[in-house]
């Protein structure tokens, strides 16, 4: 059954030129893009993006760090969307969690620079495309 999910390379992937990259392994596992644009956002979508991570002492840097600079955000489409998103991106931790042949395990180093977003179930990402793609 073929479900969406929403990806974001965040700010940290688009200025390590790593945009290309993620796309690339998103295709190359089967799944497709159906709606994708560059943008910088803005404090309230962010903190509402991040809504269930807020009063954590990682919040206010994470809220900083996503609102810095442009990131890509995509709608990926196809068969059991969200995990296979998830299980390219690898775990939060790009070193301790996250294991080679995954995005972030294989790009990342901090657990806050990890390069990727992807919903992690289905209630989020109706949450989140709804937030970053209302039109869709
Ligand atoms: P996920 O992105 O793998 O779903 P979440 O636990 O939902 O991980 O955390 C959201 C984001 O918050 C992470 O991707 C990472 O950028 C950041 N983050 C999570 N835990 C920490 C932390 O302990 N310190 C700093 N940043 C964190």
């Amino acid at each position: 059954m073929s479900e969406r999910t929403l990806v974001l390379v965040k700010p940290d992937g688009v200025s390590r030129g790593l945009v290309g990259e993620v796309i690339a392994r998103i295709e190359r596992k089967g799944l497709t893009l159906a709606a994708l644009e560059l943008r910088t956002v803005d404090r309230a979508t962010a903190e509402q993006h991040y809504a269930e991570h807020d009063g954590k002492p990682f919040f206010g840097d994470l809220v900083e760090f996503i609102t810095g600079g442009p990131l890509v955000a995509m709608v990926v489409e196809g068969t059991r969307a969200i995990p296979a998103f998830r299980q390219l991106a690898g775990g939060t931790d790009p070193v301790e969690k996250a294991t080679p042949g995954t995005i972030r395990g294989d790009f990342g180093l901090e657990v806050q620079f990890n390069l990727v977003h992807g919903s992690d179930s289905p209630e989020s990402a109706e949450r989140e495309i709804k937030l970053w793609f209302p039109a869709l």
